[in-house]
């Protein structure tokens, strides 16, 4: 009995390691806060200047995500965050990129059609 209680006290204590384990990183200032869940980000719709341009990306959801941002045909890719797993996040920087109209989306098989896309205008 009394180990059994011990055990219980260390899958809990496990649990909580796993919940606070990978996380924890720090909103750097200036970045755009993008939420990631199953199946869109928040907001869809990002202005931003031109230049430097820091993603903040919280995967509230359960699954993976990542994000790729590409020219207005939607195939040149400009820019390819690290894939986010589920309560994560990642802080994902695209250098010098110029004034215009892009596309966003999760490259994580069938996300972008089932609706995890947007737009991103630089000016
Ligand atoms: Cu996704």
């Amino acid at each position: 009995m009394r180990t059994a209680a011990v055990a219980l006290v260390a899958v809990a204590l496990l649990a909580v390691a796993a919940a606070c384990g990978s996380s924890g990183v720090a909103q750097p200032a200036g970045s755009i806060k993008v939420t990631m869940t199953e199946y869109k980000f928040d907001p869809g719709t990002i202005n931003a200047p031109a230049g430097k341009v820091v993603f903040y990306l919280v995967n509230v959801g359960s699954m993976s995500h990542d994000m790729v941002i590409t020219q207005s045909d939607g195939t040149t890719i400009v820019g390819r965050s690290d894939l986010v797993s589920a309560g994560d996040e990642f802080v994902f920087t695209v250098d010098n990129i110029a004034a215009g109209s892009y596309k966003f989306y999760c490259a994580q098989p069938g996300h972008a059609d089932l609706g995890m896309r947007g737009t991103l205008t630089i000016s």
